[in-house]
C-alpha cells in the first residue's frame, strides 16, 4: 500500500467491499495524526451518528480531529454526548492529513465544506452502504449489505478492537436506529439487533435516546402532517401514495429546515402502501424528493437514478430542477411506470381488476 499521496494523478482508488478491507480501513486509521470526519447534507442519525462515532475513535487513538457537517448539527441531535463538536465549517485552515466522508452516496452530498476538506487532503477515505456509491476516496469501504454506516463502523472498531467511550456507543446505537427505522425496517438484521444489544450492555440508554428521537415532534410538523394527509395523492390504486410540500405553505407553518423530515416514512406507513414519494419545494428552485418503498420488487433507488439521485432500494432521493407540479408529475410517471410489471401481473391474475395502459 503505497497511496499516501492523492495528487491530482489520483492512482486507481483501492475498493474494499467486504469486511475484509477492515484489516488495511484500520491500519490508515491508526496511522492519521490529524483527521476530519464530513457527511452529507441535511443530514440524518446515521450521518450525525458516523461522523461522531469515527471522529471521537480516532480522537481516542490520539489523532487531532475535526468533526463536520455541511449543515451542523440539527437540533433533534444535539442531545447526543459530543453533538456540539459537529461543526459546518471552522474559522481555520483546513488541515487534515486524512480526510474520511461517512454515509455519503456521492461527493457532491459532502457539500462545499465536504469538497474543501477532500482538495486539501493528504489522503481521503469513503465509508459507506449506500448501493450507488461510486467510491470516490483514494480508498473506499463500501459494504451495501449493511443496515447503517454506523453498523459498518460498529463492525470495523470491533473487530480490530478499536477504542470506544460513551459518545462511540451512543453516536453508533443512534445511527443504526435511526437507518432501521427505530428496528422496524427489513434491514433490522440478527447483527443490527446484536450490535445494539451489545452497545446497551455498554452503557447506551436505549429508552433515554429514544424518547429524544421519537417522542419530540415538534408542533410545526404535526401540521405539516395534517396538511399532509389532507392533500395526499394516491396513484394506482393506492400502492403509491405521494404529497408536495410548497414554499408557500413552509412560509405559511413557518417550517423549519427539520420539520419535514419523516414525512416520507409517514406516507410509507400508511396500510397498503407499497411506495411512497415526499417532494420539498426548496429555496434554490429544486424539487427534494424522498422515496420509501416497502415492496423490493418497488427499487426507488433505480427510480431516482433516472433524475441523477440515488439511495438504496427502499429508501432513496434525488432533486429536480423546476416547479414542484412538473417534478411530482415526472418522478410519478417515472415510478408508476417501473410499478407497473408487477401491477399488470396482478392484473394478469384478477379478471376483475382494471387493465393499466403498458406504456
Ligand atoms: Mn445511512
Amino acid at each position: 500500500m503505497t497511496t499516501t499521496h492523492s495528487e491530482s494523478t489520483s492512482p486507481d482508488p483501492l475498493v474494499w467491499s467486504s469486511t475484509d478491507g477492515f484489516g488495511a480501513a484500520a491500519e490508515r486509521l491508526r496511522a492519521a495524526s490529524s483527521a476530519a470526519v464530513v457527511s452529507h447534507v441535511r443530514p440524518d442519525g446515521d450521518a450525525i451518528g458516523s461522523v461522531l462515532a469515527l471522529g471521537r475513535t480516532l480522537e481516542l487513538l490520539g489523532a487531532r480531529v475535526g468533526y463536520f457537517n455541511p449543515d451542523g448539527c440539527p437540533n433533534s441531535f444535539r442531545f447526543m454526548p459530543g453533538a456540539d463538536r459537529v461543526a459546518a465549517d471552522q474559522p481555520d485552515p483546513l488541515e487534515y492529513e486524512l480526510v474520511i466522508s461517512v454515509d455519503t452516496a456521492a461527493a457532491d452530498r459532502m457539500g462545499a465544506i465536504g469538497r474543501r476538506l477532500f482538495d486539501q487532503a493528504g489522503s481521503t477515505m469513503v465509508i459507506d452502504h449506500h448501493v450507488s456509491n461510486p467510491g470516490y476516496a483514494d480508498a473506499n469501504l463500501i459494504l451495501p449489505d449493511h443496515a447503517a454506516t454506523g453498523q459498518i463502523l460498529f463492525d470495523l472498531i470491533t473487530s480490530q478492537r478499536l477504542p470506544v467511550d460513551t459518545i462511540v456507543n451512543t453516536a453508533l446505537y443512534v445511527a443504526i436506529m435511526t437507518d432501521t427505522g427505530g428496528f422496524r425496517f427489513q434491514n433490522t438484521s440478527a447483527e443490527v439487533l446484536q450490535a445494539a444489544a451489545s452497545l446497551v450492555a455498554a452503557g447506551v440508554d436505549a429508552g433515554d435516546v429514544a424518547d429524544h428521537l421519537y417522542a419530540r415532534t415538534p408542533m410545526r410538523q404535526a401540521q405539516v402532517i395534517a396538511r399532509c394527509v389532507d392533500g395526499l395523492r394516491s396513484d394506482l390504486g393506492g400502492r403509491i401514495v405521494s404529497w408536495g410540500l410548497s414554499l408557500d405553505l413552509k412560509r405559511q407553518l413557518g417550517l423549519v429546515d427539520d420539520d419535514s423530515e419523516g414525512i416520507s416514512e409517514f406516507l410509507r406507513s400508511l396500510d397498503g402502501v407499497e411506495a411512497a414519494v415526499f417532494f420539498e419545494e426548496l429555496e434554490n428552485g429544486m424539487v427534494r424528493v424522498s422515496a420509501r418503498s416497502r415492496n423490493p420488487a418497488i427499487d426507488v433507488c433505480a427510480v431516482c437514478r433516472q433524475f441523477n439521485g440515488g439511495g438504496h432500494t427502499l429508501a432513496a432521493g434525488a432533486r429536480i430542477a423546476g416547479d414542484l407540479d412538473h417534478a411530482m408529475s415526472s418522478f410519478l410517471a417515472a415510478l408508476a411506470q417501473h410499478a407497473q410489471p408487477q401491477a399488470t401481473s396482478n392484473a394478469a391474475a384478477d379478471s376483475d381488476a382494471e387493465s393499466i395502459p403498458s406504456r
